[in-house]
């Protein structure tokens, strides 16, 4: 009976058993894995588009294919988290439409401009550094195919983070120019980058029930607090600082204390308002449909090995 599932799957999440594709579900649970792993998957997909923007324009060839290497494997992250959430029972292609229609959310953060160079080292260091503090705690969400999914994605992800703390170790250690561009581009980036952990948690409407379900593990403030703990350090290593005068050491805690979060701005990003938010979803649009000879080419394909085999 439908109560006796329930205290079946109560069970398997109180005892920390990952729930996989064909057991029973709440219908609740399902939809919220379905929203979450879906906004997911689109912000990996939009999220090559400000790094791509500078692939022609790298200022070595080594720079070059690194980010090249990087942009690639957001490509394939977006599509295990599709097939993540296809393994729930929605098509890939109603939820991607769902997003090109705006009916579905994708980070805040790839709303941002790319400006200049120092902006791609800005991206790997907080944007990944800050996926990955949010991802290695997905690692452990009670869906089976989405924390199997992030583990070999965090793998990756500490790569990229690398990769743009070392790109902006060596804008630092410039010229007076390059170290101005680069504190600029931290400038833009640290706000926003707070902001992808979503809204504080008395804000937060999905939190308390994907708590409930283990599906987050630690509150969008607890992570956040962790990724600033994290990166001021690294900061204060460049000889750089955050735009934030009320960042600050607090002995009585152990955690740094941060200004307050201007909220508005992350709503109106996440409305649609953001400065990029129209160019973001034009381009996606404009990928879709100049894909469509590809989509009918593999559909007449596969027809027409259906109609050999029968
Ligand atoms: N932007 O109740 P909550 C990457 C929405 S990393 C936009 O707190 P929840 C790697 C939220 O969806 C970035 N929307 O929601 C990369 C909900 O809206 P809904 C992607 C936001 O789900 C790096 C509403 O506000 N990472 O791509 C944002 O419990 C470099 C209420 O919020 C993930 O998606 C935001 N910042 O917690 C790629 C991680 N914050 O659905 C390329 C997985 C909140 O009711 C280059 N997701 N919203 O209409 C999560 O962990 C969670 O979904 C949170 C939000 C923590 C983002």
């Amino acid at each position: 009976t439908e109560a006796q599932h329930q205290q079946h799957f109560d069970d398997k999440i109180a005892a920390d058993t990952s729930i996989e594709a064909k057991d029973w579900m709440p219908d609740a649970y399902r939809q919220n894995l379905i929203r979450q792993i879906g906004q997911h998957a689109h912000s990996e997909v939009i999220g090559m588009l400000p790094e791509a923007n500078w692939l022609t324009r790298a200022p070595t060839l080594r720079r070059k294919a690194v980010l090249l290497a990087k942009v690639q494997d957001e490509a394939g992250h977006g599509l295990y988290l599709y097939s993540a959430a296809e393994t729930l029972g929605c098509s890939r292609q109603d939820i991607y439409q769902k997003m090109l229609a705006g009916q579905m959310k994708y980070s805040s953060i790839f709303n941002y401009p790319t400006l200049n160079w120092a902006d791609i080292g800005v991206i790997g260091w907080l944007v990944d550094g800050a996926a990955i503090v949010n991802q290695v705690a997905l690692c452990r969400a009670s869906y089976g195919p989405y924390a199997r999914a992030m583990v070999k994605i965090c793998k990756e992800e500490s790569f990229h983070q690398r990769q743009g703390y070392e790109a902006v170790m060596a804008m630092a250690q410039g010229s007076a120019e390059q170290r101005a561009m680069l504190q600029d581009a931290i400038n833009r980036f640290w706000w926003p980058v707070l902001m992808m952990f979503g809204p504080s948690d008395a804000d937060s409407p999905h939190s308390a029930q994907s708590m409930a379900w283990k599906i987050k593990r630690h509150s969008n403030d607890e992570l956040r607090q962790k990724f600033i703990d994290n990166t001021v350090p690294q900061l204060e290593a460049l000889r750089m600082s955050a735009p934030d005068p009320d960042l600050a050491w607090d002995e009585a805690t152990g955690h740094y204390r941060c200004g307050e979060i201007d909220w508005n701005e992350l709503y109106d990003v996440i409305k649609g308002r953001g400065q990029c938010n129209h160019e973001r979803l034009q381009a996606k649009h404009r990928a879709w449909d100049e894909g469509s000879w590809v989509r009918d080419g593999a559909m007449a394909h596969a027809a027409k090995r259906a109609a050999n085999a029968a």
